[in-house]
């Protein structure tokens, strides 16, 4: 079947197809071999779990939408990134900051830390986080759901034949298709980045045979005017939290039959052919500091849903299918699978159960539904995906939806560019850069220090400042962001970008940790303190994470300032470098430590591994360069053992692909995917979590692919169940675009093309027996053959075949 086709047609036809089959299975044998679809032959129950665990997400970073497929009864809830509560219009919002000076607490602190080692960290909470009688959740507030859309749909019963629901995340595009009588009915989602809002189309294969009444339903003690008119639904208030106004618009537009506004803010259509569904919102929301409002979103809002509408159904889905294309198809994986004709949530319950080439295209179909997912709540203009991406039901979600910014957030955006998302990843950027200004308020009064700090976690209105909660204490977590920021440009070489955006934000950040850090009177060398590993242990001075963080920033900061001739800050952080412990020492049962002191218990067996963080995302670690720290590493993150959430697992496929073990790393997504994955393939923590499905992206990528260590690594941990495959697509840092095949466990064939001209330099196992490059007109290139690696001169934008 032509996959180009609509995904409307392509139902039709496959319900005309089935129409005819005696019995009408609901095993929809024409879509085996569609790899990336999620599909199910029942609709997801109407309840908070069937939404976690059933609904389809689609979304276009501002907004997101999840499909139910109800038959009779049909649920689009929606989300808008802005709708927060919290922030500047609760009354006593002040950013996390303290609502008075506390002079000497932290030398207080840190004094107790000398002379004790460890001190707990409800101590330090007690000093230096927020009163525990601080209304936290009032003032930091947490991303809300918006609503549903609801649609009822008069004589339709309650369940019906050949019933499909799917996500082809290819195309972007869900559907719901089912047999009533004998009447073929067809409803297609899609999200649009370029329309700015989410779009459904509902049709049957009759003439006339739609029918149905849509509404608004917004939650249940929130306030809020419906009306409609001109097929238009508008619901709007205020959250009753912060005075955030919000808005919801819904045009109706139909073929054949007629249209009536209801005077209750409904529209009902009846026998019409086909209908469109055009759903836009908006909030006064501005990312703004300190007030963080804007204009009221109605007149955007409007001009927004009438352009869509002006465009009509056909014009809105070409536009957003080449858009997304252009995005998801950077990327193909091949490991060898072959999609059975299989429900989703059967394939995931049949994971490891026997059909090895069903597990890999489920493993295929995981990775690229990160990718996806990224596409679909990350675009350039909006905020950086939360804790579920755009995705939630709640009023009061987990975790408030929000930034944790102790790895959750940086975790979702691993896979950005090394899967060749790169631009998605301007979200996470901006976020950044705009915590500087509340930043500076708390470094200062927090620290008395220079530059900027947040802590463990934030929202979308600033908050840099403390917690009433012993994890809080991370002021690391601006060093690890910026550091993310710097590969975006090793990754691009985007030197303006570097220029004008990571530069001037590492800068800011090294001048808090220069205030910051201290001489530890036991070896002279320059420590945070206090400093604790993420939910772990006692408040110290100089643990593992934070030394290696500090490393990662001060070494980027070197870099940086080398390469744009800024001798001066170079100089100073080459000073820091070489006075500042880097975090790495070798333990009494042989772990790497996750303290300075040799205090690690080997039956601890916490979440976070964060001493791990100089293996990934760091790179003081590998077995490359220091294989006794490699090894050291592989006995702590043994202790750990395998279990974990969701998150925890999907790093650990990236420390075990970083450790170079294929195999192990294969064991954890094969756990990923047995014990953290939810019928939907969303990543549960549990609950549903976002990063594992970012994280599992990531580490399957860095079993293909790595580039930290300034050579491009092929294949370093294929494991053995990905025999013979290809990837094309990948990006390595030096701006470089890979696509690789291999056979029987061994590279065979690699295509590298270099955005700017200079050395290549690839590693593989394969190079020791010879290899022959040519360039992209056939003719031979002269290159070099050391070991594992090869190295030649290279032209930019020129592809290089290497056999
Ligand atoms: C970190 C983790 C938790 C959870 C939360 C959102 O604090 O330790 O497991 O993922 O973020």
């Amino acid at each position: 079947m032509n996959r180009r086709l609509l995904a409307g047609s392509i139902i039709t036809l496959l319900g005309a197809a089935l129409a005819v089959v005696p019995g009408g299975s609901s095993t929809v044998a024409a879509a085996a071999g569609e790899p990336y679809t999620l599909w199910y032959d029942e609709p997801a129950p109407d309840t908070n779990e069937g939404w976690e665990s059933r609904s389809l997400p689609i979304g276009n970073g501002a907004m997101g939408a999840t499909v139910f497929g109800g038959v009779a009864a049909e649920r689009l809830q929606f989300n808008d990134k802005t709708l927060w509560t919290g922030g500047p219009g609760v009354p006593d919002y002040n950013f996390g900051n303290w609502d008075a000076p506390r002079p000497g607490a932290l030398e207080a602190v840190r004094e107790r830390i000398w002379k004790e080692g460890g001190i707990p960290a409800e101590d330090v909470l007690a000093a230096l986080g927020l009163k525990s009688d601080t209304p936290r959740h009032r003032r930091f507030g947490a991303y809300q759901s918006f609503g549903d859309v609801r649609l009822s749909f008069p004589g339709l019963p309650e369940r019906a034949a050949d019933y499909r629901r799917e996500l082809d995340v290819e195309r972007g595009v869900a559907g719901v298709s089912f047999l009533a009588g004998d009447v073929r009915h067809t409803r297609e989602y899609f999200a649009s980045a370029p329309a700015g809002v989410v779009v459904a189309r509902l049709a049957t294969d009759r003439p006339g045979g739609v029918a149905f009444t849509a509404r608004i339903a917004v939650p249940a003690n929130r306030s809020a005017t419906a009306t409609a008119s001109g097929g238009r639904v508008t619901v709007k208030g205020a959250l009753s939290n912060n005075g955030m106004a919000y808005e919801a618009q819904l045009q109706v537009l139909h073929r054949g039959g007629t249209r009536t506004d209801n005077p209750d803010g409904t529209v009902t259509v009846s026998g019409a052919d086909s209908a469109v569904l055009i759903l836009g919102t908006g909030t006064d929301y501005a990312d703004d500091y300190p007030s963080y409002r804007g204009r009221d979103p109605h007149a955007r809002l409007t001009a927004r849903v009438s352009a869509a509408a002006a465009q009509g159904h056909a014009r809105l889905l070409a536009a957003h299918r080449a858009d997304h294309r252009a995005l998801f198809g950077r990327v193909a994986l091949d490991l060898g699978g072959v999609m059975p004709a299989r429900p989703t949530d059967d394939l995931l319950a049949a994971y490891g159960t026997g059909d090895p080439a069903a597990d890999r295209a489920l493993e295929q179909l995981f990775y690229q539904y990160g990718r996806y997912l990224l596409i679909a709540s990350s675009r350039p203009g909006s905020l950086p995906a939360n804790l579920q991406g755009v995705w939630n039901v709640l009023e009061a979600p987990p975790w408030q939806s929000d930034y944790h910014l102790n790895i959750n957030l940086q975790m979702n955006y691993w896979p950005a560019e090394q899967t060749n998302l790169a631009e998605l990843a301007e979200p996470l950027h901006t976020y950044v850069d705009r915590l500087r200004e509340p930043g500076r308020v708390t470094a200062g009064q927090m620290y008395g220090a220079d530059g900027w700090v947040a802590h463990h976690a934030s929202n979308i209105f600033g908050q840099t400042g403390a917690w009433d909660h012993p994890a809080y204490f991370f002021p690391e977590s601006g060093a690890w962001l910026a550091g993310q920021l710097y590969d975006h440009y090793r990754f691009t070489l985007d030197e303006r970008f570097l220029k004008r955006t990571a530069y001037p934000i590492m800068k800011e950040t090294a001048r808090f940790w220069r205030d910051f850090l201290r001489t530890d009177p036991r070896d002279g060398s320059l420590v945070a303190v206090p400093s604790r590993s993420p939910e772990l242990g006692p408040s110290t001075a100089g643990t593992a994470m934070s030394q290696q963080i500090l490393w990662n920033l001060f070494t980027d900061l070197r870099d940086a300032a080398t390469l744009l001739g800024d001798g001066k800050e170079a100089r100073a952080a080459a000073a820091v470098l070489e006075r500042l412990d880097p975090g790495l020492r070798v333990g009494r049962w042989g772990q790497l430590q996750e303290w300075k002191d040799d205090r690690d218990d080997p039956a601890e067996t916490h979440r976070h591994v964060s001493h791990l963080f100089a293996v990934h995302p760091g790179r003081q670690v590998s077995p490359r360069t220091t294989p006794e720290l490699a090894e050291a590493a592989k006995v702590s993150l043994n202790a750990r053992t395998d279990v974990g959430t969701g998150w925890s697992k999907a790093w650990k496929i990236n420390f075990w692909a970083r450790l170079l073990d294929g195999d192990r790393a294969h064991k954890l997504l094969a756990d990923q995917l047995r014990t953290s994955t939810l019928a939907n393939l969303w990543d549960t923590h549990p609950p549903f979590q976002i990063d594992g499905n970012f994280g599992a992206t990531s580490g399957m990528t860095e079993m293909l692919l790595q580039s930290h260590l300034g050579t491009i690594d092929l294949l370093p941990a294929l494991p053995g169940t990905w025999r013979d495959g290809q990837v094309s697509g990948l990006r390595a840092r030096g701006a470089h675009t890979l696509d690789l095949v291999w056979r029987s466990g061994r590279l065979s064939e690699v295509k590298v093309t270099p955005d700017e001209r200079g050395t290549v330099r690839l590693r593989s196992d394969t190079f020791r027996d010879g290899a022959r490059v040519v360039d992209g007109r056939g003719r031979p290139v002269s290159h070099r053959v050391n070991g594992d690696l090869l190295t030649f001169s290279a032209k930019a934008g020129e592809r290089y075949r290497i056999t």
